[in-house]
C-alpha cells in the first residue's frame, strides 16, 4: 500500500461545524423523542397516585435546582468574562476569604436541608403498606411471576384462592395494591414507570412497594437491572380493570380444570403436553389417567427453578417476559388504544382465536432460544449442573407442535 493512501488530511476525522451540528440535532432529536405523547413508559405522564406525588416532588425540586443551576451558571459566566487573561499582571495571591467560603457552605447545606425535608417525608409516605391486597412478584431470568394471594381483598374482591401467572399485573383501577418483590436468580428491578418508582428485586429480600393506576388500561414497564443475557426481554405490564371486571378476571382464574374426555383428540394434546412440558410448567387442576395431580418439577431443569405457570395462557396477551404478543397487530392495537371504558371487556377476551397471532407462539415452541438469547453457550450447560436459563429447544416435531398449539388455545 502506498504510503499516501493511508495518510489522512489533518481536517479529516475531526468534527468539523457541519457535523457537529448534526450530532446536536440527532441529539435534541432523542431527548425531544423521550417526550412524545405516546410514549408508554412516562414518568412526566403519572398514571397513578404514587407516579403522581413522585412527578410533583421531582417538579418542585427541579425548580429549586434550576433556580440555582441558572444563579451559579451566570456567575461562572461573568467570572470567566471579567478575569479572562487580557494580558495583565497577575493578581495578588491571598488564601482566600473565610467569611464567603463560610457562606457558601452554609447556603447549600440549607437549601439540601430544605430539600431533604419533603423529599424524606415522601420516602415514608411512598413506603406505607397497610393493604388488604397482597401480590407477590417474583423475579428471575428473564420474566416475572405474580402470586396473588389467597385471602387478600383487592378493590373489594376476594381473591379465593392462590393466581399464579406471569406478564401481566391484573389489578382493578382506583385502588391500592401491594407488591411483595423478590428474585430466584440475580438482581431484578420492577419498574412500571406511570405508576410508581422502582424497586429492585433481590434473591432472599422481600421489597413492597404499592401501586395504584386510576383507569382501566395497560401500562408497561421493564426489568431496569442488568440481569443477564435477555435482561433487553424482560418487560412487565399492569393492567388495570374496573372492579367488576377484575372480579370477573378472578372469577374466570380460579375455574376448575376441565379434563378431556378419555379417548378424545382433545385427550391427546394434553397427553402431549404432559409429555413435554409438564417437568417444567404447571397447569393447576391437570391430573393424570389415574387422577393423581401432575406437578411440575422445575427446579430440576431451570437456573431459577421455575417456568410460568400456563393454566389461563390465553387470557394473557404477550408471552416470554411480555416481550412476543400472542394478539396480532390489528387486535393489539384496538385493545392498547382502547378507550378506558372500553378496555375491560376488550381484555377479558383474551386472545380470541380471530386475535391469536399463532406464528408467534409456534415459533416459541419450535426453538425459544432463537427467539430470546438464554445462554451464551448452549451446548455447555455444565456451569449450570445441566440446567437451563429460560425455555431451551426441545426439538418438537411440527405435529408435537400442532397438537401442542391446540391445547394451550383452550387455556382461557
Ligand atoms: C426445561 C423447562 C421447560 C420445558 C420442558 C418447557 N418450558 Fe416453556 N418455558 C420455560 C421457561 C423457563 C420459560 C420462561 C422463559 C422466558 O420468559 O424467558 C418458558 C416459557 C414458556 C411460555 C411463555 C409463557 C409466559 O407466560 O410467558 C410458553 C407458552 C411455554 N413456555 C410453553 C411451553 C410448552 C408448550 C412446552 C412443552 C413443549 C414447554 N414450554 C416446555 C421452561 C420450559
Ligand atoms: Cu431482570
Amino acid at each position: 500500500m502506498e504510503q499516501s493512501e493511508i495518510m489522512v488530511s489533518p481536517r479529516e476525522g475531526r468534527f468539523t461545524g457541519r457535523r457537529r451540528l448534526a450530532g446536536i440535532a440527532a441529539g435534541v432529536g432523542l431527548v425531544l423523542a423521550g417526550c412524545a405523547k405516546n410514549a408508554p413508559q412516562d414518568t412526566f405522564q403519572p398514571a397513578g397516585e404514587n407516579a403522581r406525588k413522585i412527578d410533583g416532588l421531582q417538579r418542585e425540586l427541579f425548580y429549586i435546582s434550576g433556580v440555582v443551576g441558572v444563579l451559579v451558571f451566570a456567575a461562572v459566566g461573568y467570572a470567566i468574562w471579567k478575569f479572562r487573561d487580557r494580558g495583565q499582571e497577575i493578581p495578588e495571591q491571598s488564601h482566600g476569604n473565610p467569611k464567603l467560603e463560610i457562606m457558601l457552605t452554609i447556603m447549600p447545606a440549607i437549601i439540601l436541608a430544605v430539600v431533604a425535608v419533603p423529599s424524606i417525608a415522601m420516602v415514608f409516605e411512598l413506603d406505607k403498606k397497610d393493604n388488604d391486597c397482597i401480590i407477590n412478584v417474583t423475579g428471575q431470568q428473564w420474566w416475572w411471576e405474580y402470586d396473588y394471594v389467597k385471602g387478600s381483598t383487592c378493590g373489594g374482591v376476594e381473591i379465593p384462592d392462590s393466581i399464579v401467572t406471569s406478564g401481566e399485573l391484573v389489578i382493578p383501577a382506583g385502588t391500592d395494591v401491594l407488591l411483595r418483590i423478590t428474585s430466584r436468580d440475580v438482581i431484578h428491578s420492577y419498574w412500571i414507570p406511570r405508576l410508581n418508582g422502582k424497586r429492585d428485586a433481590v434473591p432472599g429480600r422481600l421489597h413492597t412497594l404499592r401501586m395504584q393506576a386510576d383507569e382501566p388500561g395497560i401500562y408497561v414497564g421493564q426489568c431496569t437491572e442488568f440481569c443477564g443475557l435477555s435482561h433487553a426481554r424482560m418487560r412487565q405490564a399492569a393492567v388495570a380493570l374496573e372492579p367488576a371486571d377484575f372480579q370477573a378476571w378472578v372469577t374466570n382464574q380460579v375455574q376448575p380444570y376441565v379434563k378431556p374426555d378419555p379417548g378424545t383428540t382433545a385427550a391427546a394434546y394434553e397427553a402431549t403436553f404432559v409429555g413435554q412440558c409438564s417437568r417444567c410448567h404447571q397447569v393447576d387442576g391437570l391430573t393424570d389417567a389415574d387422577g393423581a395431580p401432575v406437578l411440575a418439577d422445575p427446579d430440576l431443569y431451570i437456573v431459577a427453578g421455575a417456568a410460568p405457570n400456563l393454566t389461563n395462557l390465553m387470557t394473557r396477551t404477550a408471552i416470554a417476559g411480555f416481550t412476543f404478543d400472542l394478539l396480532n397487530d390489528e387486535c393489539r392495537d384496538r385493545l392498547w388504544n382502547a378507550s378506558p371504558d372500553e378496555f375491560g371487556a376488550l381484555y377479558l377476551q383474551g386472545v380470541t382465536p380471530e386475535c391469536f397471532d399463532e406464528a408467534v407462539l409456534r415459533e416459541w415452541l419450535r426453538n425459544a432460544p432463537a427467539m430470546k438469547p438464554m445462554y451464551a453457550d448452549p451446548n455447555n450447560l455444565a456451569p449450570t449442573g445441566g440446567r437451563t436459563r429460560g425455555m431451551p429447544n426441545l426439538n418438537l416435531t411440527e405435529d408435537q407442535i400442532d397438537e401442542l398449539i391446540a391445547y394451550l388455545i383452550e387455556r382461557k
